[in-house]
């Protein structure tokens, strides 16, 4: 019998296999997130470079209360389990506003899952927690039984997919959101380009830690005998494509073996490997975007600089 983990091996090896054999060559940026990978991205989030977490905080801040009158008593489903710092100040607005609230975080990472929903179990006795290990997509279609719904996708995690990914997401929510339902979107708006630099470049190096962390787990996975040493981390905003292009790039050659195939695939020095893109928004063609998906843009909350945005959606009614 083949376990699930054997299974799980052998599908991060075959996209493993298949981004690095591609030109340019990359590899599917879900793999950063185990539980080391969540780990790193919390650092990378309290850092002063990051400025996406704190902006957003703070327009939480300052909307959840009016978006709980809004949407009224719902139940929460949040893509992406975040940080409980950030959910909590979502989950205070619904519980004082409604009493109680019924919660539930979907992420790929079941130790983030773990987390988040222990984190969350003491603070709120009134609170109903009902995880879902897996992807975005396996979701969707239990969206209509958890209707009325307020679907929270934040932290511009929208930014890490590309754009046929971003199209296909949007089809799928747009058919997933029953009329009553809502969406709270956070993306990060474009901004010059050193402010977006450095916050893909902290000092403190959390940034060059997350990219590597992907070929650890290789190694630690699937038996890759990555020299983490031999590997730079390379982040720049590109204001042409609207995004930062995250690689990493090898100072020496690397035989990067992948056990559950049995292959080996042989990475140059100066070869790149393209780990994550992060793209940056402008609020008006992202509403125009999001309206060819028939989601329409109730209310945007942003900051006084434009940094970030929070913006709360609902299906087009016809
Ligand atoms: C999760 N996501 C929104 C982060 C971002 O800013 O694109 C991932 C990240 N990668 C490096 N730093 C942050």
């Amino acid at each position: 019998m083949i376990s699930s983990s054997n299974t799980e091996a052998r599908e991060f090896a075959r996209a493993a296999f298949l981004g690095l054999s591609d030109h340019p060559r990359w590899l599917p940026c879900r793999y950063l997130y185990d539980a080391e990978g969540s780990r790193l991205f919390e650092r990378i989030t309290e850092t002063p470079e990051y400025y996406l977490t704190r902006t957003e905080l703070s327009l939480l801040d300052g909307s959840t209360d009016a978006i709980a009158q809004i949407t009224g008593d719902a139940t929460l489903v949040e893509l992406g389990a975040g940080s409980a710092r950030k959910t909590e100040r979502i989950l205070s607005a619904y519980t004082h506003g409604y009493g109680a609230a019924r919660y539930v975080p979907v992420d790929v990472s079941g130790d983030a899952l773990a987390a988040t929903t222990s984190a969350l179990a003491g603070r709120y006795p009134t609170l109903a927690v009902r995880g879902v290990h897996g992807s975005y997509e396996s979701v969707f279609p239990l969206l209509p039984s958890l209707s009325p719904l307020v679907l929270l996708f934040l932290g511009s995690t929208i930014g890490n997919l590309n754009q046929t990914e971003a199209d296909v997401f949007w089809s799928n929510v747009r058919c997933a959101l029953s009329p009553d339902d809502f969406m709270l979107l956070g993306v990060d708006l474009v901004k010059d380009a050193a402010t977006i630099d450095r916050a893909y470049n902290d000092a403190a190096g959390w940034s060059a830690a997350f990219t590597k962390n992907i070929f650890a787990r290789m190694n630690r996975e699937l038996g890759s005998k990555i020299d983490l040493g031999g590997i730079d981390h390379e982040a720049a905003y590109r204001p042409e494509w609207q995004r930062v292009e995250i690689f990493a790039r090898m100072t020496r050659r690397q035989e990067v073996h992948l056990a559950p195939l049995g292959r080996t695939i042989t990475l140059e020095p100066g070869e790149r490997v393209m780990t994550e893109i992060s793209r940056k928004f402008e609020l008006a063609d992202l509403r125009d975007y999001l309206h060819l998906f028939e989601m329409e843009t109730l209310q945007t909350f942003s900051d006084p600089a434009q940094s970030y945005a929070l913006l709360l959606l609902r299906p087009r009614q016809s």
